[in-house]
């Protein structure tokens, strides 16, 4: 049954996922080993196939609601096991609007064990600061899509690094790049998705 929600997950069939997920409840598989050997293990394997090319955006969506439909099943069945591998606060940073590949990243950081909390788009040096404070996250994740705001993602980097030291920033979006993050000192960058939630267990550990 592990192998079955695996294969439904890789194909991206929710109702398929949810099915497989309940009969392996019944028959008395473990939430954590549905989560730990099914679902998860799933999604590093999208991601993977995403780096290497052979699935693209819209199937690793789909594949990601697959793998949360799942979730949804055995998450309340958890009985106050630790579940999360680490907490990020995510957001496009202030003057951008765009969301599309930070919402990617939210979803593949959540299939990967995360708990994620997202701070939308145009969120400012201030806001990311706030929510730092409120949810105490290992890292802070900055988008932007625009050349004109990384200088609004370099501002947000530079108060958390001043305010709150201990914890760890990564950027992403298409106008950023590792030699931006060596210059603006974030913890990391990651160019894709798959590459952003490897780069978000390699800061936690
Ligand atoms: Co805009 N836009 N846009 N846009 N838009 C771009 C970015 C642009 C390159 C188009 C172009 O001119 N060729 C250009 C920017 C030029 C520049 O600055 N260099 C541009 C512009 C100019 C604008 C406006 C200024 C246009 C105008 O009004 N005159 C305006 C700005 C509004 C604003 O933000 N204030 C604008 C508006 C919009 C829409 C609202 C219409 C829409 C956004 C809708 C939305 O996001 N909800 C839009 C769109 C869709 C695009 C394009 C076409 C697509 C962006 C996208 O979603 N890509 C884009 C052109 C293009 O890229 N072809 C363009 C798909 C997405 C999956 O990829 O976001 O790169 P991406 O995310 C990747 C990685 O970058 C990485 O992982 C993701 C998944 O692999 N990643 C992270 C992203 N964030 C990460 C965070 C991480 C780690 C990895 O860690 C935290």
């Amino acid at each position: 049954m592990i192998q079955e929600i695996y294969t439904k997950v890789l194909a991206g069939e929710s109702d398929g996922v949810r099915s497989a997920v309940q009969k392996a409840l019944d028959e008395g598989i473990k939430p954590s080993k549905i989560i730990n050997d099914a679902l998860i293990k799933a999604m590093d394997e999208v991601g993977a196939r995403m780096k290497s090319g052979e699935m693209y955006v819209p199937e690793v969506l789909i594949a990601a609601e697959a793998m949360k439909a799942g979730l949804g099943l055995v998450k309340p069945l958890l009985e106050g096991e630790a579940y999360a591998v680490g907490k990020v606060v995510i957001g496009t940073v202030a003057g951008d609007l765009h969301d599309i590949g930070k919402n990617l990243v939210t979803m593949l950081l959540e299939s990967s064990g995360f708990e994620v909390i997202d701070l939308g788009v145009d969120a400012s040096a201030e806001v990311f600061l706030e929510a730092a404070g409120k949810h105490k996250p290992q890292i802070v994740g900055l988008s932007a899509l625009l050349t004109t705001t990384m200088a609004s993602m370099e501002a947000t980097v530079k108060a958390l690094r001043e305010k709150a030291p201990g914890i760890k920033t990564m950027i992403g979006g298409a106008p950023v790049s590792q030699q931006f993050a060596d210059e603006i000192g974030a913890g990391g960058y990651a160019p894709d998705g798959a590459s952003a939630v490897d780069l978000a267990k390699k800061l936690i550990q």
